[in-house]
């Protein structure tokens, strides 16, 4: 375990180090038409592309790879970001958002889905089990109840603790963005772009993309959504090509931070359609963000928002708009590299 995290260490000081074009350059090189490959959103997307090179690694579908995958943040009760222990809505509901797309351009998702540990699965069954995309709320349990999953309590102590010292302080007002506390809390007033809406001290995603051993491509993607947000509401995370887009012929690509932002240029979709225009995966994923920046500049500031892709050929590549948000990129059993997004605001 302690030579595990050694060498996850090296690898992020050698991404520091060696990096080319962002991308340091040992992932790089084994990004380059290396195959399989998968990668997710944030530092907790190692453990989760451990469980996908699981599939992958014994020639296994990327469909397969990614939904083993992303349960690891899901049941984690740690992770107070995905799923079980994730922190709840205003109300003190735990709503879950999950989505999964393959490589034939199947999709399937549920939204603001309450007390179903594992929503990917159940995106899963929408795709193969109906004739819809996508379910939410009580029609999304009923369904889930309906195929076998078990209604269970999602909130763990430690996040009704979290709920319930955020409501000594907000209002209960829909107050858009309230929150945005980056400011508060740590006995500090200084700016700190790692407690953005969005960013390290508040990202509720995984979102991760795979490409198999027979050249397929499938994504997934699951959040709690953002921390004490209003009862009902949903972000770009079960939105087909907002949160995740797959095209088999191109490449996929999924999104974390500020759903809002996200959904209104339809991100995850303009970076594939980005790279089928020829666009690098990290180029696409930059002009996305670029493209926020030129809808809304006030706002880009004040939030993250990153972008993560990977193309048919195995080549990767992340953008984000300000610094803190990092992907976990793996290509075999021991090789796991951790990688920090560029970045737009210096
Ligand atoms: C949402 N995109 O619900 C998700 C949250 C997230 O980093 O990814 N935060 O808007």
């Amino acid at each position: 375990m302690k030579s595990r995290r050694n060498f996850l260490k090296t690898a992020a000081l050698g991404a520091a180090a060696l990096s080319l074009d962002g991308i340091p350059a040992a992932a790089a090189s084994r990004g380059k038409g290396r195959k399989p490959i998968v990668v997710s959103t944030w530092d907790f997307g190692i453990a989760a592309n451990r469980a996908a090179w699981g599939v992958l690694g014994k020639g296994g579908r990327a469909l397969d790879a990614v939904e083993a995958g992303v349960h690891v943040p899901e049941a984690d009760e740690k992770n107070v970001t995905v799923g079980y222990g994730g922190y709840p809505d205003r109300d003190g509901r735990v709503t879950l958002d999950a989505c999964i797309m393959d490589e034939f351009g199947n999709c399937g998702s549920v939204a603001a889905i309450e007390h179903i540990k594992h929503p990917i699965s159940v995106a899963r069954k929408v795709m193969e089990k109906t004739p819809h995309v996508m379910l939410v709320g009580d029609g999304a349990l009923q369904f889930a109840l309906e195929n076998g999953f078990r209604k269970e309590n999602l909130l763990t102590p430690e996040s009704e603790k979290a709920w319930k010292e955020w409501l000594k302080k907000a209002e209960y007002k829909p107050v858009i963005n309230i929150e945005n506390q980056q400011y508060e809390g740590k006995g500090t007033t200084a700016f700190n772009p790692l407690r953005l809406p969005g960013n390290a001290w508040n990202h509720d995603t995984i979102g991760m993309v795979a490409l198999d051993a027979a050249g397929n491509l499938s994504g997934a993607c699951t959040t709690s959504g953002m921390a004490f947000k209003m009862h009902g509401r949903v972000g770009d995370s079960p939105i087909i090509g907002a949160g995740l887009y797959v095209d088999n012929e191109i490449g996929a690509a999924t999104a974390t931070g500020v759903g809002e932002e996200v959904i209104r240029v339809v991100g995850s979709f303009l970076v594939v359609e980005l790279m089928r225009q020829g666009y690098s995966p990290e180029a696409a994923c930059k002009e996305a963000v670029l493209r926020i920046v030129k809808k809304k500049p006030a706002k880009a500031k004040e939030i993250q928002i990153g972008f993560l892709a990977l193309n048919k050929k195995g080549e990767h590549g992340a953008y984000c708009l300000h610094p803190g948000f990092s992907y976990a990129c793996t290509t075999g059993e021991k090789e796991e590299v951790l990688i920090k997004g560029k970045y737009y605001f210096q």
